[in-house]
């Protein structure tokens, strides 16, 4: 093919993994340009598309619905999403770019009536529909653990994802101890599958929603989870689509994201200060011992910190922050970190951990086929 009819079109939108995208655009410019031992700039800028990373955002269930569906509210440009549900109602209120209903004949519209068996088979009718739209390099699930619909379908819908090569990044929310042992029951059985076909999986307990406030109501307790839930993927969409501008690139974050030996595993935290060095110190800590996930940091073997803040961040704050995580973490766990600059947080200074290595409970829990941790007040 000739340079003025290559189309790249194609390539930007084939389901390859980046590297095999990178090869096809590649092997074109050096059949296209063999005089020249030099890459012109179209080349350049057909490079920087093809290799751009797509990620796509999925809600799955009412929950999930719920929290892309904030997401987007909150910036309907930042991340393209795909809301997928049983139930036409909480499908139709919901808001994404892209909407699949499962399982009409399985369902006819109605949800799956808490039966996460009947979620499995709404998701297994529609298989040839999930392989299609399940086009990106990176896919985020989130969804509540514990229904029909989110519980039985989001491990069909991570391993149609995987078929198609993409990195899975699972956000799940574990059922409040109030709602039940059955529904815990449900979620821990839900867990073990989607454990197959994720990279990265953390669930997060509802439960510790309860530390910061006990008197929480359940409803706003799910908006609380919501932020958390969104906050952690755009980070790291953040980070994704920021690489090459702060010393990381998206081989580092997949390196993190990817999973590690035979079980799924994760850590993320995100916090603020205000710069002053004891606070830097604790908020550094905080990030990497995030309160809600509890997680071993002693099994980190890879780590990114990511740090932003306005123009008038020091070296010497980025420094404290990168030592404070650094002693936290085994030695021989690999630390990479990156700055970038966001002038809309004013004077504070945002620290986000992304981690491999530790392992949940509560996957464990599931694999094990034991109960999940119970509920403790600290
Ligand atoms: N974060 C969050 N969690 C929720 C919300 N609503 C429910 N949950 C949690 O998610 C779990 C699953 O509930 P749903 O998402 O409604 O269930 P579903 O996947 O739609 O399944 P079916 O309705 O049974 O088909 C519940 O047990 C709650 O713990 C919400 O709006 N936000
Ligand atoms: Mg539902």
């Amino acid at each position: 093919m000739d340079e003025d009819t290559f189309d790249i079109s194609e390539i930007v939108n084939s389901r390859v993994s980046v590297r095999s995208r990178f090869n096809e655009i590649a092997h074109h410019n050096v059949n296209s340009n063999n005089s020249s031992n030099l890459d012109n700039d179209t080349y350049l800028s057909d490079l920087l598309k093809v290799l751009k990373i797509k990620s796509l955002v999925i809600g799955v269930g009412g929950a999930g619905n719920n929290t892309v569906s904030r997401m987007q509210d909150i910036d309907s440009e930042f991340v393209e999403t795909l809301n997928i549900n049983t139930d036409a109602h909480d499908l139709y209120y919901s808001s994404s770019n892209q909407k699949l209903l499962i399982g009409k004949e399985t369902c006819n519209g109605l949800g799956s009536g808490n039966d996460p068996s009947i979620g499995n088979a709404a998701a297994e009718e529609d298989v040839d529909r999930l392989s299609q739209v399940l086009n990106a390099d990176v896919v985020f699930l989130t969804f509540g653990l514990g229904g029909g619909t989110g519980t039985g379908a989001a491990p069909v819908i991570a391993r149609e994802a995987k078929k198609n090569k993409a990195t899975i990044v699972s956000f799940c929310s574990v059922p409040f101890t109030s709602e039940g042992t059955e529904r815990r029951l449900r979620a821990s059985k839900g867990l073990k599958e989607l454990i197959k076909y994720s990279d990265t999986l953390i669930p997060i307990p509802n439960d510790n929603l309860l530390r910061f406030n006990q008197k929480l109501p359940i409803l706003a307790g799910f908006k609380v989870m919501d932020e958390v839930l969104i906050r952690s993927i755009k980070e790291i969409i953040g980070l994704i689509n920021n690489c090459g501008l702060i010393n990381i690139d998206y081989a580092d974050v997949r390196k993190v994201l990817e999973k590690k030996g035979d079980l799924p595993s994760g850590l993320i935290g995100i916090t603020e200060s205000l710069g002053e060095e004891a606070d830097l110190i604790k908020k550094s800590k905080l990030a990497l011992h995030n309160p809600l996930l509890e997680p071993d940091t002693k099994k980190v073997d890879k780590c990114i910190v990511s740090v932003s803040g306005d123009h008038q961040l020091s070296l010497s704050k980025i420094d404290r922050i990168i030592s404070t995580i650094s002693s936290e973490i085994p030695e021989e766990a690999s630390l990479k970190f990156g700055t970038s600059l966001n002038p809309s947080l004013g004077s504070k200074i945002r620290i986000m951990a992304l981690g491999r290595g530790p392992i949940s409970p509560y996957v464990q829990a599931a694999v094990n086929g034991t109960e999940f941790p119970l509920y403790s007040l600290r």
